[in-house]
């Protein structure tokens, strides 16, 4: 059974009736962002689909800095019309709500259930999302991600960005490698915030009732694209361009979401365990949109932090790394920790403390953190540590990773850095067999323990 429309959003929708192609910004204090992005995607709508029904929906956390107001103040530009003599036949709506929260969790996952909500009350064809914190949108962006949907019969486009070597390091040391290896799609940007989502597919999504409090908040973006893979739907990507928003520092903005995310990713490979185990390696997932040459603007990282959180990671979760991760990867990541805080150490002694730490300080291997992030898969799948306890013993681990890739490309230009990605990722394609084959004994120590008696509870690894 669907859950009937909210009573805050009936107003809305019953004012609106239908709409063929929606766009939907979650937003949490963003008003000095969100007027560029409403006003592109208004372009957007105007520009390239003038005979469609279209509407901009705004769900908003209830944000003090005027983030609504912006939304609907922002009026369209007028070079559309009054230089290409485009009349658009219908009238674009705009909506600025006020989503509510999912059992007491507001987010961005909470803001685009609402979207998805009134996505469905309207009936659209196709729903375009864009995070509102976007400063390198264009009105093209609306183009590039509907148009596989209303043209090609795509369900789910996936964007396609140049993103700074620096940026986006959920997606390039998980997300990205582990979407790729279990499922064996190459989706580039799985987390990346920009989608094309067909009407389809967001019945799909409404339908799965799945809102835990991390796919309510950050893990929303991983959900979505691991629901439409599962759910054997057309992906396609999008070459948008440069990815320019608000910047992040991962060891001190990004711990949370990572969390947020990881969690979201154990519990859906755990769920979708009949999609992933017979897959071996990957393909190329098609992309629309011409390529584009950008320098997306630098993004500075503290080194320095990350390597002192993987070293103290060692101390506050050395019992639950030997928990969870087979013996010889435990003791490979605790000799790591050591390695990071010894260079640690040498940096913070130094005369010249800024930008003291050189690639070759410190290394972790790609093969290293393959067996790390299947160890964990592992380790959820048997229930070894609660989910939450699991993935906020890997966090410090995160970090330690990012420390090692990002200072293994710190003198390497964009193409280059994005090889070594690349070459993680083969890492873990061929690190894959470990995983089924760990996951497959899970399996059989299960079913042994039922025929010898008492079920094992959790067993230990
Ligand atoms: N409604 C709502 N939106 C949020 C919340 N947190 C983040 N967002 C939105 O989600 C999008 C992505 O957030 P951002 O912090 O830029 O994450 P990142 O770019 O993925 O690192 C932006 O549009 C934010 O405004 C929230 O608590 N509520
Ligand atoms: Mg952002």
């Amino acid at each position: 059974m669907l859950s009937p429309v909210p009573p805050a959003l009936r107003d809305a929708v019953e004012r609106v009736g239908r709409a063929d192609i929606m766009v939907g910004i979650p937003s949490f204090r963003n008003a000095a962002t969100i007027g560029h992005v409403a006003r592109a995607a208004q372009a957007g709508l105007v520009q390239y689909f003038p005979d469609l029904r279209p509407v901009l929906v705004n769900a908003d956390a209830g944000s003090p800095d005027g983030t609504q107001r912006v939304v609907v103040e922002t009026e369209p530009p007028d070079y559309v019309e009054r230089i290409l003599l485009v009349r658009p036949r219908n009238r674009l709506q705009r909506i600025s709500l006020t989503y509510p929260e999912v059992d007491g969790v507001g987010g961005k996952g909470a803001a685009l259930r609402t979207v998805f909500e009134v996505a469905r009350a309207l009936e659209v064809q196709a729903l375009v999302v864009v995070d509102s914190d976007l400063r390198s949108i264009l009105p093209e962006w609306i183009e590039l991600l509907a148009g596989p949907i209303l043209k090609g019969g795509f369900d789910f486009v996936s964007p396609l960005y140049a993103r700074h070597k620096n940026d986006g390091t959920i997606t390039n040391t998980v997300t990205y490698p582990l979407t790729r290896a279990l499922y064996g799609l190459r989706i580039r940007q799985p987390i990346g915030g920009d989608f094309g989502v067909s009407g389809d597919l967001v019945d799909h999504y409404l339908q799965q009732e799945d809102w835990t409090p991390e796919v309510s908040r950050f893990g929303v973006d991983i959900w979505m694209t691991t629901s439409a893979i599962a759910g054997g739907f057309a992906v396609c990507q999008a070459r948008l361009g440069a990815k320019v928003h608000d910047p992040k520092d991962p060891g001190a903005d990004l711990g949370p979401m990572f969390s947020q995310v990881l969690s979201t990713i154990l519990r859906l490979t755990e769920r979708h365990a009949d999609r992933w185990l017979q897959v071996r390696g990957s393909h190329d997932v098609p992309a629309y949109g011409f390529e584009r040459v950008v320098e997306p603007p630098p993004l500075q990282i503290d080194f320095l932090r990350l390597l002192e959180e993987f070293h103290r990671g060692r101390l506050a979760q050395g019992e639950q790394w030997d928990r969870m991760l087979a013996p010889q990867t435990a003791e490979m990541v605790c000799e790591l920790a050591t390695d990071a805080g010894a260079a640690a150490d040498r940096a913070a002694r130094a005369d010249a403390p800024r930008q003291p730490l050189e690639p070759g300080d410190f290394a972790f291997p790609d093969e290293a953190w393959a067996r790390v992030v299947y160890d964990v898969c592992v380790a959820a799948h048997r229930r070894v540590l609660p989910l939450d306890r699991l993935v906020a013993a890997l966090v410090p681990l995160y970090f330690g990773r990012v420390a090692g890739l990002l200072l293994e490309v710190r003198d390497l230009g964009g193409e280059q850095a994005e090889a070594v990605v690349e070459r993680q990722a083969r890492a873990f394609e061929l690190a894959k067999s470990y995983l089924v084959s760990r996951w497959q004994e899970v399996a059989q120590e299960v079913a042994q323990a039922e025929g010898d008696g008492p079920a094992p509870g959790n067993a230990a690894t």
